[in-house]
Formats: C-alpha cells, sequence, structure tokens
C-alpha cells in the first residue's frame, strides 16, 4: 500500500490531520489499534478552546458542534465555604470555551473521512515503523489476519501517550520531561441534570472535585483519589456521598443525583517530548506531551499540533518547503510548555497534596483568594483557560 501521509492513531490528532490534509489535496491512511466503536464511545475531554473551535468549525466539521456544544462564558471556583466566578465575558470580552464531548468530536471526524472516501484501517495490530529517517519511511501491521505494508512520504505519530511512535525514535534522540502526582482522577458519566449552569472546580480539604456536563441531560464530574485506588472501591453511593461532601459546601445548593452510565479512574501526568520530530516522523497529540487534565488543554494541545503539522505537509507538498516542518517541533513546544505551565499550576493550586502541607494549603487559599479579588490575577487564569492567541 502506498500513500502520502501514514498516520497511526484515529484519536482527535490523527482523524483531524487526515481531514485537514484532504482538504489540501494530501492522500493520507489512518491504521488504528481499536475498534471504531471503540474510539467513538471512549469518554475523556469536554472543554473546547475557542481557538479549537474555530478550526473545526473552518475545515468544515463544526455543524453538530456548533448545534450541541455548549457556550459557556465563565467557570466557578469553589473553596471555604465560598464560589467565585471567573467572568470570561467581562476579563475577556467575546473569549469563551465550548463544552462538546470529546467522543463527539471524534464521531464528527470519523463521519467527515468516511464521507470524503478516507483511508482508515480500525482494529489493527502490531504496528512497526522503519524507516523515519529516510525519504521513505513505512508502516506495517496486520488487518484482518494479513501483514500490510503502508509505503509513506511521511508518518505522523498520533498514537497517544501509549503509541508505538514515540518509542521507534532511537535511543538518545529525545529528551523527555515529566511529573507525576500524588493522586488521580475518578470520572463519572451520570445521566442526570447539571446542578449548575457551568463548570464548578471545587477545592477542599477532602479533595478535588470538578463539576462538568455533556449535555442539559448528561453530568461529568471528578473526584481526585489516591493513584493507586481502585474502581472497585468505589460504588455509586460512594461516589454520589464524595461528591455532596466536596461540593455541597456553599449555601443553597445541593447536587442532583442519577444513575452512573460509566466510570473509571484515570492518572495524572505531566509529560514533554523533544523534540517532537525524528527525520520523517512527527509526533503530535498525546504522543508527543501529556498535561493533567485539570486546565482542560490536552485535546486543545492536538489540534493545534496537527494544525501547524497540515500547514507544514502542505508546504512541502505544494513546492518542497521544508522550513515549515524544520520549525514544526520548535512552533509546537512553545505552545506545549505554555501550557505544560497552566496545567501543572492549576492542579497545584486546587487539589489537596495530604495532611502534611498545611504550609502549601495555606498558600493555596492566598492564591484563591488574590484570584478572587484581583482583576489581573483573574484575567491571567482566563486567558489560559480559554486559550491564548494560537501563535
Ligand atoms: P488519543 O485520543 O489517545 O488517540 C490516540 C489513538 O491512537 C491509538 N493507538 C494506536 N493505534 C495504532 N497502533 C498503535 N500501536 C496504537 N497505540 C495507540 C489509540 O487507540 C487512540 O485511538 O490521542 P490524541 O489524538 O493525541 O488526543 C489527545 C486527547 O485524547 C487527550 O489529550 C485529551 O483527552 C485530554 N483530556 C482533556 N483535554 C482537553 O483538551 N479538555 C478536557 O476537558 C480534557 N479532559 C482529558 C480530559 C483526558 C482525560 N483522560 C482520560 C486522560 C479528561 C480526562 C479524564
Ligand atoms: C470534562 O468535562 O471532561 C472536563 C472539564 C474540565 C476539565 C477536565 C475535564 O478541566
Amino acid at each position: 500500500m502506498r500513500t502520502q501521509v501514514a498516520i497511526v492513531g484515529a484519536g482527535p490528532a490523527g482523524l483531524l490531520l487526515s481531514h485537514l490534509l484532504h482538504l489540501g489535496g494530501i492522500s493520507s491512511v489512518i491504521v488504528e489499534a481499536r475498534s471504531r466503536d471503540y474510539v467513538e464511545h471512549r469518554v475523556r475531554a469536554g472543554v473546547l478552546e475557542q481557538g479549537t473551535v474555530d478550526t473545526l468549525v473552518t475545515c468544515g466539521v463544526g455543524e453538530r458542534l456548533l448545534r450541541e456544544g455548549m457556550v459557556h462564558h465563565g467557570i466557578e471556583l469553589r473553596f471555604g465555604g465560598q464560589r467565585h466566578r471567573i467572568a470570561f465575558e467581562r476579563l475577556l470580552p467575546g473569549r469563551a470555551i465550548t463544552v462538546y464531548g470529546q467522543q463527539e468530536l471524534v464521531k464528527d471526524l470519523i463521519a467527515a473521512r468516511l464521507e470524503a472516501d478516507g483511508q482508515l484501517r480500525f482494529e489493527v495490530s502490531d504496528v512497526v515503523l522503519a524507516g523515519a529517517d529516510t525519504p521513505h519511511p513505512e508502516v506495517s501491521f496486520t488487518h484482518q489476519s494479513r501483514r500490510v505494508s503502508l509505503r509513506a512520504d511521511f508518518v505522523a505519530g498520533c498514537d497517544g501517550f501509549h503509541g508505538v511512535c514515540r518509542d521507534a525514535i532511537p535511543a538518545g534522540v529525545l529528551r523527555f520531561f515529566d511529573r507525576t502526582y500524588p493522586f488521580g482522577w475518578l470520572g463519572v458519566l451520570a445521566e442526570v441534570a447539571p446542578s449548575s449552569a457551568e463548570l464548578v472546580y471545587a477545592n477542599n480539604d477532602r479533595g478535588f472535585a470538578l463539576h462538568s456536563m455533556r449535555s442539559p441531560a448528561l453530568s461529568r464530574f471528578y473526584l481526585q483519589v489516591a493513584p493507586d485506588e481502585q474502581i472497585g472501591a468505589w460504588p455509586d453511593e460512594r461516589i454520589w456521598a464524595e461528591l455532596r461532601a466536596r461540593l455541597e459546601t456553599v449555601p443553597d445548593w445541593s447536587l442532583a443525583t442519577g444513575p452512573v452510565l460509566e466510570k473509571g479512574i484515570t492518572p495524572m501526568r505531566s509529560f514533554v517530548t523533544e523534540p517532537m520530530q525524528f527525520g520523517r516522523l512527527f509526533l503530535a497529540g498525546d504522543a508527543a506531551h501529556i498535561v493533567p487534565p485539570t486546565g482542560a488543554k490536552g485535546l486543545n494541545l492536538a489540534v493545534f499540533d496537527v494544525t501547524l503539522l497540515a500547514e507544514a505537509l502542505g508546504a512541502w507538498y505544494a513546492g518542497g518547503d521544508e522550513d515549515l516542518l524544520d520549525q514544526y517541533s520548535a512552533a509546537c513546544l512553545r505552545r506545549v510548555w505554555r501550557v505544560q505551565q497552566f496545567s501543572w499550576w492549576l492542579t497545584t493550586l486546587l487539589h489537596s497534596f495530604g495532611s502534611s502541607d498545611s504550609y502549601d494549603r495555606r498558600l493555596q487559599r492566598s492564591y484563591l483568594d488574590y484570584v478572587c479579588s484581583s482583576d489581573a490575577a483573574a484575567t491571567s487564569l482566563a486567558e489560559n483557560y480559554v486559550g491564548l492567541n494560537r501563535r
């Protein structure tokens, strides 16, 4: 098999890249380890920055997003028995976020690729990359019991944190930067109308809690838990009791409960690979970097990476211009590190770090008070949260 760009991974990064390349007249083939049904129902991110929405709308996959996505003009911080709204519309006129499930975006992107006769191979196994540092890289894989060799001009490693592309780069080429946190997030999707019109980020001595949503009838919650926590230890009643204890801390507010549709535990980490390129292999999205989900940035960064990569590949195919490809890694990493700092900072501000951190608790409280009383501090939080300008 032969294509111009071989893409490993049908998450948001790989799918959007394939769509953008198609719009630029460049062919690609996506190979994905999981089934279509699996990737379309994997519950993950929910918050899209304005720039992400603009990108999706401009490239023609934003129709349902504009119809069903929930535009939010603020978020609430809840701590010490108080609530404080970060009002985007006042601090950053014209900027907002849109709440739209990642799996809905994945469905929209798959539909767009299939409508354009896009080449997608689900349920492939034993993906092996060869010749990344030659002009003829090759991705081989097993599909429907047959070994397939896919030759390409370029390979895009969009295969997430646990993928194979990053590991295909020889030892010594890459530098890794990382941080692990002494907690994970227990995520819950529940069939109940949200109890708040906007997202609530709660800092509590019992641990962090987040009230998010997916639709007027579906709520999404997260609870800070121990990193090695087992989901079996969290029957639904315990989840609701803990959410109540961490969220029902302000007057005249109560949490509505309903059937739990899905629950799972995710570790929290920060991770960056430098550079994001080796020869003709380009890494994008979670394959190159991970942030803790507190700042709601992972999906947005993945969209940013592949937007740059599609432009750079477009310039190369248009006339052999290598400049943008050469600049790809550095251009992505500038934004990656801004987002790394913001996500680490917001995580540190909002989570509980155990009983031995009374000094840190006071620092958190001081900063939360500062954000609530200073427009300068609140604007800084808001502009990072809604997303800094794209370049
Ligand atoms: P993905 O989505 O992980 O997709 C990678 C794809 O590659 C496939 N794959 C392979 N395919 C072939 N061969 C192999 N050897 C393969 N190995 C893996 C996988 O099956 C998968 O389909 O990466 P991508 O495209 O870079 O997208 C990144 C985002 O998924 C991720 O950053 C976000 O979900 C992070 N995130 C959030 N981001 C936001 O912007 N806003 C949020 O509100 C937000 N909330 C979250 C989140 C992530 C969370 N978890 C579960 C980590 C909340 C949570 C709880
Ligand atoms: C979500 O709705 O999944 C979500 C929202 C905000 C975050 C992380 C996840 O910071």
